[in-house]
């Protein structure tokens, strides 16, 4: 019911401007290089659109940019995001199934912002969003201790930040907001104090590597999916720094103690099994950092996408 055959929305979104490190720009080239493109037509056989221009944003950057509530390039991550949510919006109300690969995470204020409004205006449902990571990207400008925009992409998305009409993210309005009763994180293991108050005050449902210990990764999608609920369109998030450094190094803020990469994959799997799975981002791949370990942490994301797009092992 929720998407239309096999037609898949690719937006690649070579953008860095969230956190401080270049090289984070190059992962969609590098994805689609190691052959992404060609097995999710050939393999899985989707009918890809991409937008007819590869879009560089590098138009909308603008020249100035000075702090912003102490957030840094908030113009530049406003521009980008505000074009990025209206080209999810297209894709997501023809029914398409949206991958976009980044990009760091800060991306994901388009692509969720996207996919929310589409979901309300196509299926007047509100959507639920399966957050990857080892971080929980939910600071407010004010709780920001690095200024770094993707570490809050999720404060701007749920409402806990807003901004007004004319400020940078004034345009994230409601109607393309979700719940923080529909977020729903897995992976966490390096999160801030001011975050950590930010789950406990709003309920937010969160397993952390700890519980993955605890109960196992197969019981632990068993609860994360129970409390999105049956019917629900879903959103999947994914940071590759989710995984352990030894499956996807080359990220920009690594954390040990994570996924492996088979955890990965399941949780892909897990959420494809749904059949609710609308849209995927993929984010964080840094190419240009251990450069030894620059084709595994590519060939992870690879692997992720497509446990999400339904490739399955037998
Ligand atoms: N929570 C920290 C660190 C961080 C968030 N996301 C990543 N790192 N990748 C922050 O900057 O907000
Ligand atoms: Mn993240
Ligand atoms: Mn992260």
């Amino acid at each position: 019911f929720l998407s239309k055959g096999n037609e898949l929305g690719l937006v690649a979104v070579g953008f860095s401007g969230g956190q401080c490190k270049p090289g984070v720009d190059a992962a969609p080239m590098a994805l689609i290089e190691s052959g992404l493109v060609d097995q999710l037509k050939n393999d899985l056989e989707y009918d890809l659109h991409y937008d007819d221009q590869v879009h560089s944003y590098s138009d909308l950057m603008p020249k100035d940019d000075p702090e912003h509530r102490g957030m840094k390039n908030a113009r530049a991550v406003c521009a980008v995001t505000k074009k990025l949510s209206s080209q999810v919006y297209e894709h997501a109300r023809k029914g398409r199934f949206v991958l976009t690969l980044g990009g760091d995470h800060s991306i994901a204020i388009g692509t969720i912002s996207g996919t929310a409004k589409a979901i309300r205006e196509r299926l007047c449902r509100d959507m639920a969003v399966i957050w990857v990571d080892a971080h929980a990207d939910i600071n407010t400008p004010e709780s920001s201790d690095s200024g770094n925009i993707h570490g809050m992409p999720l404060a701007f998305l749920t409402g806990l930040a807003t901004e007004n009409e004319g400020s940078p993210f004034g345009w994230v309005t409601e109607d393309k907001r979700i719940s923080p009763k529909k977020l729903v994180y897995i992976g966490l293991r390096d999160v801030d104090r001011g975050e950590k108050k930010i789950l406990r005050e709003n309920g937010i449902k969160a397993f952390s590597m700890h519980d993955i210990d605890r109960h196992g990764i197969g019981k632990v999608m068993d609860m994360a999916l129970g409390w999105i609920g049956s019917d629900t369109p879903i959103h999947l998030s994914f940071d590759i720094d989710a995984l352990d450094p030894m499956w996807a190094p080359s990220t920009g803020t690594a954390v040990r103690g994570g996924l492996t990469l088979r955890e990965g994959d399941f949780i892909a799997e897990c959420v494809h099994e749904t059949g609710s799975l609308v849209a995927l981002d993929l984010v964080e791949v840094n190419p240009s950092l251990e450069q030894q370990g620059a084709a595994e942490t590519v060939r992870a994301g690879v692997s992720i996408v497509r446990c999400a797009l339904g490739d399955t092992l037998l």
